[in-house]
């Protein structure tokens, strides 16, 4: 960790030499010195990050309850769930389930462990369903469902817990662990290849297991889950058939357009290459993201051949201190008409933000729009597809127009 803030300290010093214009206000967009085309193009960054909470222990997302209400849910990796409410934090945590993780998840730095994803059923407002993914006390993955409590809509029941899925994790690392729930009404859920370093197990490329996949499941029954019947490997012989795109070695964070159904996967890097893969709406399922034959579009163990795999449409490396990536949303809220359309990422050892978007020829273009000096753990949406960015080191933040612009 020490390593770690001195790089960042030394990274701020060089982002504030870069960004400050005459201003004093706006930042200069920066092309990316990675995979970025267009370079030295330049443009008077849209947005600002202004807190909307703060004091939260070590938060990893935020989301919200399709509801109507407009409440914010910001996820502890301790086990809470906090409601911002009216613009304050209730004293009361939604769900509490610490209980059922391991203290060693909060020692260190970020040990990749802890209360990981959540997400609300489409029909929340109807059946009050909820979904976790954390890892237990053994620190192997569990995704579960609770249900909102019968008399007090921002508490769920603790007892309603339904287990869904649960994976032995064989190293303490690369747990996944986002959930969304995609246009199609199915729960897709992340699972890293398992840990250690460079897939040791060959988890990334093996069906076999569910490590290593965005799975994608039914959760419209009564109790644990259904295979849709559309999944792609359903007839394969010695699959998986939760498994809905595969080769990949720990997807942090992936989101669906709200607008288009497309989907985006953050997929973080072994030691160089961070990727961000694209999946157009419509997709059958199916796609080998590479893992660990590739990292990034450089080839890894190099088995199996280009060929057989789907290249990230956008990748950086660790130049400057960057070391892994967030993946973040598609601007579709109304405060910030520049951000329309444009996908939003982030490095979590640096707080870069990138705003990328694809060409006419389908080739993707990112450009460095903000050095936030944040440790972005996620970012997140409210119901009105306003954009927000959660800081571990305690804060939410949501992006809004440069103020005067
Ligand atoms: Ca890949």
């Amino acid at each position: 960790m020490g390593d770690l803030l001195v790089r960042r300290a030394a990274m701020a010093a060089i982002v504030m030499a870069l960004a400050v214009t005459a201003t004093g206000a706006l930042i200069v967009w920066q092309s990316d010195a990675g995979r970025a085309r267009g370079a030295g193009e330049t443009q008077e960054v849209p947005y600002q990050l202004v807190p909307v909470a703060g004091g939260f222990s070590r938060p990893l997302y935020v989301t919200h309850a399709g509801d109507g209400s407009g409440r914010l849910f910001v996820v502890e990796q301790s086990g809470a769930i906090r409601v911002i409410k009216d613009g304050a934090v209730l004293s009361q945590p939604f769900l509490d389930v610490s209980g059922l993780i391991s203290r060693q998840a909060l020692e260190g730095n970020y040990t990749e462990r802890g209360l990981l994803g959540l997400a609300f059923h489409p029909s929340y407002a109807e059946n009050g369903w909820f979904y976790i993914n954390y890892t237990d006390v053994n620190g192997h993955s569990v995704v579960a469902r609770y249900t909102v409590s019968v008399d007090d809509p921002d508490r769920a029941d603790p007892a309603s817990a339904a287990p869904l899925l649960y994976v032995q994790q064989p190293y303490a690392n690369h747990n996944g662990g986002h959930l969304a729930f995609g246009p199609d009404g199915y729960l897709y859920v992340s699972l890293g290849d398992g840990g250690s370093g460079g897939d040791p197990d060959g988890n990334g490329q093996n069906l076999a297991t569910l490590l290593g996949s965005i799975l994608r499941l039914d959760v419209d029954v009564a109790d644990g889950y259904a295979i849709p019947a559309d999944n792609p490997f359903v007839d394969r012989e010695g699959a998986r058939p939760e498994i809905w795109a595969w080769g990949l070695r720990n997807v942090w964070r992936f989101s669906f357009d709200r607008a288009t159904g497309d989907l985006y996967l953050a997929d973080v890097g072994q030691n160089q290459w961070e990727e961000i893969n694209f999946q157009p709406a419509g997709s059958a399922g199916g796609e080998n993201y590479g893992w660990n034959a590739f990292e990034g579009t450089h080839v890894y163990s190099g088995q199996p051949a280009a060929s057989a795999v789907v290249a990230p449409v956008l990748e950086y490396g660790h130049s400057n201190g960057r070391c892994s990536v967030t993946g973040g949303y598609v601007y579709r809220g109304e405060r910030i008409p520049a951000l329309q359309g444009v996908y939003l990422y982030g490095d979590w050892c640096t707080g870069t933000i990138w705003s990328a978007t694809p060409g006419a020829d389908g080739s993707w273009q990112a450009v460095v729009s903000l050095e936030s000096g944040r440790s972005i753990s996620s970012f997140g949406e409210d119901e009105a597809g306003e954009l927000y960015l959660v800081d571990y080191g305690g804060a939410v933040l949501r992006f809004e127009p440069v103020a005067g612009g």
